[in-house]
């Protein structure tokens, strides 16, 4: 995916090998359906040249393949992303993006084998394609928070409109963010980060 000629490239990424002050690590999945952005935010935010399993999609994938957006999204991931940040000195996240593609949906279980939290983007212009996916994620009993991830044409709602549509419970973080930019997919997982933590502290997280 290009996006060379933005203000979003993103900086130079430190050296593959860990932190030496890295202690714990963790797995957090990011998901959401198609084309919400997850292979644009584990590329920003990744600290090592993220693993991205793109395929072009093709005249092909017409009728089979979900098309939204199709004018400007020439690739489709077909098995995963695989990113890594420091989120502090200690802990390290090991970031995994799952396809969107609704025939690509048997890797997820997977991708969600050990992961410590997730990530639920959704587009707030096609908020259907999201239903699954958090559903999915309660079956399994993974924690997540959901990043609304502002595309410019997207209609704006409050968090608690939101909230209500996706039928999430009231303590489940709502945030918006641009998944373009690495400070802004940082702050999910920051966010993500201390729900988990305050989960923990309530004993919530089994
Ligand atoms: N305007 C705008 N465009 C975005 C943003 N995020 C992603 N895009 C564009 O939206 C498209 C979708 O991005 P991807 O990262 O491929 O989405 P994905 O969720 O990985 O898609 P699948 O793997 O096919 O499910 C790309 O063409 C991006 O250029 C955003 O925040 N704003
Ligand atoms: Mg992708």
């Amino acid at each position: 995916m290009d996006f060379k000629g933005s203000d979003t490239v993103p900086g130079p990424r430190t050296e593959d090998h860990l932190p030496h002050t890295a202690q714990a690590a963790a797995k957090i999945v990011i998901v959401g359906g198609f084309g919400v952005g997850k292979t644009t935010m584990v590329g920003s935010v990744s600290e090592i040249r993220p693993l991205t399993t793109e395929e072009t999609m093709t005249q092909a994938g017409v009728g089979v393949d979900d098309n939204y957006g199709s004018e400007s999204k020439t690739a489709t991931t077909v098995a995963m992303d695989f990113g890594r940040i420091s989120i502090t000195d200690q802990l390290v996240l090991y970031l995994f993006g799952t396809p969107g593609q609704e025939r690509f949906w048997f890797l997820w279980n997977g991708l969600f084998e050990g992961a410590l939290g997730a990530v639920v983007l959704i587009d707030t212009r096609r908020l259907e394609v999201s239903f699954d996916v958090i559903g999915r994620l309660e079956e399994r009993g993974v924690p997540f928070v959901v990043a609304v991830n502002s595309f410019p044409d997207g209609p704006r709602y409050p968090v608690e409109d939101l909230r209500t549509a996706l039928d999430l419970a009231e303590d489940i973080p709502i945030i918006e963010c641009d998944v373009r930019r690495r400070a802004s997919s940082r702050d999910v997982l920051m966010t993500l980060m201390r729900f988990l933590h305050s989960l923990a502290m309530t004993g919530a997280l089994t």
